[in-house]
């Protein structure tokens, strides 16, 4: 930490979030603790290490997870509306924090300072959407058939909820989980990104503070490090729900060891997300929805837009307003808030990024913008790419994956059906979009016979959904909904009563049995 640079305020910025040379990686409310490994935690903005962490052992997990299960039969004794109380409280202080922490989500993670903050924006957000909920955590009355008997549900904490989340949304995917999690009476045990790690240690210090202050038990919420840690979340019985965000192919392990031990999970897995651009679009505005989507988060986002699906008669034009916006994105540091392109996470995804152009190409896509890895002053972290533009087919076994780059693909279309039939051809389910004023497209497009994603915008980008919605994506996706709507349902267990308060015992379905 020492060799931080002060530029941007980033050395105030750890200070404040309690972020130290070497930081404990387990922690149960307040108690810090780890004996593991250590994780160094590198900048990909300037290639700086920033801090290290010592992981969680075996152990280390063990003593967490009894502080949550202890702290789960006091917490879920709470009412829910003082669990909101809590969660209020909690939404307070990340609006003190909002400047550090966005910093740090730039400078550990490489998106963008606006995205920093916006990213601590959807985590207060959630927060002010979970207050509200705890109050709303409604069940059905039914009639029954029987004479003198009431019939309802009434849903129950489910117990300890298991976060796994990813490097991209370092903070927010977490909170979107525990914030909910919290209200409806579980408790929370968080394995962040081992790539981003001091995200996780800074928001747990950020809420330690309140949970202190209102005297609740410090398992309600606990933090471990170390991939280790993610193996134990996924085959603890006593974790009845994991919420895993990653990829698609470490999704499909934690999905099946955790349904072998009969648990539930919320996958949010890889997206392959497309916008179709109608001969009927505003072309302005498919330019800031499409660059955003494709550049925005240098292509980290799940919801990133991976493939453009334009018109035949509009393509020439727009493929040349995209070369011309694309020869004007500034590259660089994610604090600088003149540029609109940061890093990739690290080099591994730099190489990613490289064999995903090297095999476009021989399948027969065409370069429209050149990629490549930037070099020179201010790049020597060696994480930063330029995004690029490939003119492609849909079946090319590369379009048919997620790179977690800003590579765009790029293909002609004829009939909206056949749009449709492209944007739908892949295994993956997450986002979506249309760009069009024709009613009869956007319709179609949001019909059943349309859009097979979870999400599905009309004249917005494929990224950047609000926590109202429930989010999360079909297919290869995995399925799960998080963040707004009814997501909270996953987080707790629904259970049907049925009272008789009558003198006889009549059996429904009409059954007979004297005796
Ligand atoms: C992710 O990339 O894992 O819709 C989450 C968006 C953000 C969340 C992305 N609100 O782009």
């Amino acid at each position: 930490m020492a060799t931080v640079s002060d530029q941007f305020g980033i050395k105030e910025a750890l200070q404040q979030l309690g972020i130290k040379e070497i930081n404990e990686g387990t922690s149960t409310g307040s108690t810090t603790y780890a004996n593991g490994n250590i994780i160094e935690s590198y900048s990909p903005a300037d290639g700086t290490l920033i801090a290290k962490v010592k992981t969680s052992t075996k152990e280390d997990y063990e003593k967490a997870m009894q502080k949550a299960s202890e702290a789960f039969l006091e917490w879920r004794m709470i009412p829910a509306p003082k669990r909101g109380e809590i969660v209020r409280q909690m939404g307070d202080e990340l609006r003190k924090f909002k400047e550090p922490l966005g910093k740090l989500v730039s400078y550990e993670m490489g998106k963008s300072l606006q995205e920093g903050y916006g990213e601590v924006q959807e985590m207060i957000d959630i927060c002010d959407f979970a207050v509200g909920l705890s109050r709303q955590l409604y069940g059905l009355t039914m009639h029954s058939e029987r004479p003198l008997h009431r019939m309802y549900e009434q849903w129950h904490p489910v117990g300890t909820v298991g976060i796994i989340s990813a490097f991209n949304f370092p903070v927010a995917v977490w909170s979107w989980n525990s914030m909910l999690a919290w209200v409806c009476g579980d408790v929370c045990i968080w394995k962040p990104s081992s790539k981003t790690p001091l995200c996780g240690i800074a928001c747990q210090n950020i809420i330690k503070t309140v949970l202190e202050r209102n005297n609740v038990p410090e398992g309600v919420s606990c933090l471990v490090t170390g991939n280790e840690s993610g193996d134990l979340i996924n085959n603890d019985k006593r974790i009845p729900l994991v919420s895993f965000t990653g990829s698609t192919r470490i999704g499909r392990h934690v999905s099946k060891t955790v349904a072998e031990r009969f648990g539930n999970t919320i996958l949010e897995l890889g997206g392959n997300n497309a916008i179709i651009v109608s001969e009927h679009a505003d072309i302005s505005m498919v330019l800031v929805g499409a660059v955003f989507g494709a550049v925005g988060t240098a292509g980290q986002r799940c919801t990133s837009t991976r493939r453009l699906i334009i018109h035949e008669s509009i393509y020439d034009k727009t493929i040349s307003v995209l070369q011309n916006a694309y020869g004007q994105l500034q590259i660089g540091n994610p604090l600088d808030e003149n540029n609109h392109v940061g890093p990739l996470i690290d080099k591994g995804a730099v190489n990613d990024y490289l064999k995903a152009i090297e095999k476009a190409k021989k399948e027969g896509g065409k370069i429209l913008v050149e990629g490549g890895v930037v070099e020179g002053a201010g790049y020597e972290s060696g994480c930063y790419v330029k995004p690029c533009i490939i003119e492609a087919e849909n079946h090319f076994e590369i379009v048919q994956e997620e790179t977690f780059a800003p590579i765009l693909y790029v293909m002609k279309y004829t009939t909206i059906e056949e749009a449709i039939a492209l944007q739908n051809g892949v295994p993956q389910g997450l986002s979506s979009s249309i760009f069009t004023n024709s009613m009869r497209e956007m319709e179609l497009f949001l019909s059943q016979a349309g859009s097979d994603c979870g999400i599905a915008n009309v004249n917005i980008g494929t990224s950047g959904a609000e926590i109202g919605g429930a989010f999360g994506g079909e297919k290869e996706t995995g399925g799960g909904r998080e963040s707004g709507s009814d997501a909270w349902k996953a987080y707790m267990r629904r259970q049907t009563n049925t009272i008789n308060y009558g003198t006889q015992l009549p059996l429904a379905q009409g059954i007979k049995f004297d005796l």
